[in-house]
């Protein structure tokens, strides 16, 4: 039975609003699928996406115990996480991937792992979505501009990729890359930033469980405002690490260059691990805003996936290497 990662902290399902349906009716979405997920979105006043209904729906949700204790985080709208984004391919402004997104064409999609591995392999989009079974995890979000979100993704461990690729001894990196397509990323003909959107991360971040690659959210394929048909998901990092619109990744020997790294290097860096205790150079990380509530709230260390990752940087100095 695959883990379903909470937020470490409870969510009482008396508070979970609008999107109680969704929860509350996870375990019947599980079991009766298709159907059953658009009438749990349709019940929530939401429209339901085009999205075709993924093959392997939710797994049943395990409640992690609350460290934190008191405060309560619930579901962030469906709504929002589909109409507020950042996907600077379709525009600076939080409502241009919904706006202009739609003309992405995500099919046919293939994605191409190479490098240095032993098995070089191009997979067609349905081979992922096929070949690898397809769990959920409820993750935090926190954007470095210090809103967050909690979003009901599906996807599958990033690990399982790699591990069928075969990395050899020389891969310490992966770096990923969005699609190239001026034509239907109207914003990738400004020349204010390196295209394509790359990423990357550490061999053995990459390998964490907690790492996935996305194929959708809310029971439906992602729309392609939020990165269709595939695109990473590092919950303990801020989001402009969980790159969008996935078609290549590389395994380096060397920290691959990164969109946001390039771009200004002293306010992005590699690791860009959530960290309240790092201000950004323009702005403290202390406190965030979490979409759809008022006021903020403390952000936590590591997203709040402390326990879970820390030992990854055991030793490292987080403000150096930030
Ligand atoms: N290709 C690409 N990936 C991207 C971005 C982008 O502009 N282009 N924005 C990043 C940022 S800054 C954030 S906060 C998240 C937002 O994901 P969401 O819109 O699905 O919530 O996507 C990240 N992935
Ligand atoms: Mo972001």
């Amino acid at each position: 039975m695959p883990k379903t990662y909470q937020p470490s902290e409870k969510i009482p399902s008396s508070e979970i609003t609008p999107e109680k349906h969704y929860y509350t009716r996870r375990q019947f979405i599980q079991l009766a699928a298709a159907a059953a997920t658009t009438a749990a979105l349709a019940a929530c006043g939401v429209r339901p996406p085009e999205g075709e209904p993924l093959p392997n729906p939710s797994a049943a949700p395990s409640t992690s115990p609350s460290p934190a204790g008191g405060s309560e985080e619930k579901l962030t709208s469906y709504e929002d996480v589909t109409t507020f984004n950042n996907f600077y391919e379709f525009g600076m402004d939080k409502g241009d991937p919904a706006k202009f997104a739609g003309k992405l064409q995500t099919s046919p999609w293939t994605v191409e792992v190479y490098g240095l591995v032993n098995q070089p392999r191009t997979f067609a989009i349905e081979d992922l979505l096929s070949g690898y079974t397809q769990e959920e995890r409820i993750y935090r979000m926190r954007c470095v501009e210090g809103w967050s979100m909690v979003i009901p993704w599906q996807g599958f461990t990033l690990s399982q990729l790699l591990k069928a690729v075969e990395p050899t001894a020389e891969a310490k990196y992966v770096r990923f890359e969005t699609l190239y397509r001026p034509e239907e990323m109207p914003f990738q003909s400004y020349k204010g930033f390196p295209w394509p959107y790359q990423e990357g991360l550490r061999l053995d971040e990459a390998m964490h469980d907690l790492t996935i690659l996305s194929t959708g959210l809310y029971g439906q394929t992602l729309l392609p405002q939020n990165g269709a048909p595939l695109r990473l998901v590092v919950p303990w990092k801020y989001g402009f690490k969980s790159i969008k619109s996935i078609v290549k990744i590389e395994l380096v020997a060397e920290r691959p260059a990164t969109l946001w790294n390039t771009t200004a290097p002293r306010e992005y860096g590699f690791y860009s691990n959530v960290n309240p205790d790092v201000p950004h150079p323009r702005w403290s990380q202390a406190s965030e805003r979490r979409i759809g509530e008022g006021g903020r709230r403390p952000t936590l260390m590591f997203n709040g996936y402390e326990k879970e990752v820390a030992g990854l940087y055991a030793g490292m100095d987080l403000r150096a290497n930030y």
